[in-house]
């Protein structure tokens, strides 16, 4: 098997009650493994089995949608996963925390863009918060898009990702996905997100 299903880094029910332990079990063990098993399926015998996920995803435009759609999904999760955690929230400390304040005007104002792109994606899919040439931009995609994707609108390197799909709150929040969002605010691991900024940097 190319590429494994990371373990979750805590347990299910340790990001309640703002994402609840049934939600965190389905998501990981069967969307997450599903993801994982496909991406497996689509490219076994082919080159892409020796390539790395970031190689896959760069090149993504030259694949086929199995290749897009579960490559995207295996990264997605694997990164959504790490950037949440018990005892989260607050805001960003150190470099990243005044960079989002150039960047944004303030926490609150790159909270707000961030979850208004959240918000409005409509359909399935991921809000971001990435690197790039630009400095730090939000941006969301569709479906199990992501910004290192060569065909996507917005392209960089993500440090920080929101699964919209209805998969990822409608057991707990129904079709209230503000709220979710919201919620999500108080589960992000900055310690992480930070990690990921130096190594874009
Ligand atoms: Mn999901």
């Amino acid at each position: 098997m190319a590429f494994k299903l990371p373990d979750l880094p805590y347990a299910f029910d340790a990001l309640e009650p703002h994402i609840d332990a049934l939600t965190m079990e389905i998501h990981h063990d069967r969307h997450h493994a599903g993801y994982t098993n496909n991406l497996n399926a689509a490219i076994a015998g082919t080159a892409l089995e020796n390539q790395s996920i970031l190689d896959i995803l760069s090149g993504v435009s030259n694949h086929g949608a199995a290749v897009r759609n579960n490559g995207g999904g295996f990264y997605n999760h694997s990164l959504f996963w790490e950037v949440m955690g018990p005892n989260g929230g607050g805001t960003p400390v150190g470099g990243l925390g005044d960079d989002i304040n150039k960047a944004f005007g303030s926490f609150d104002a790159f909270k707000d863009e961030f979850s208004k792109a959240a918000a409005t994606r409509f359909g399935s899919g991921w809000a971001w918060l990435v690197v790039n040439e630009n400095g730090l931009v939000v941006c969301s995609t569709a479906n199990q898009d992501n910004p290192l994707m060569d065909l996507a609108d917005v392209k960089g390197t993500p440090i920080l990702g929101l699964d919209v799909w209805e998969h990822a709150y409608y057991l707990k929040y129904q079709n209230k996905r503000p709220d979710y969002i919201s919620n999500f605010w108080n589960v992000i691991n900055w310690d992480n997100v930070a990690g990921r900024y130096a190594d874009a940097r």
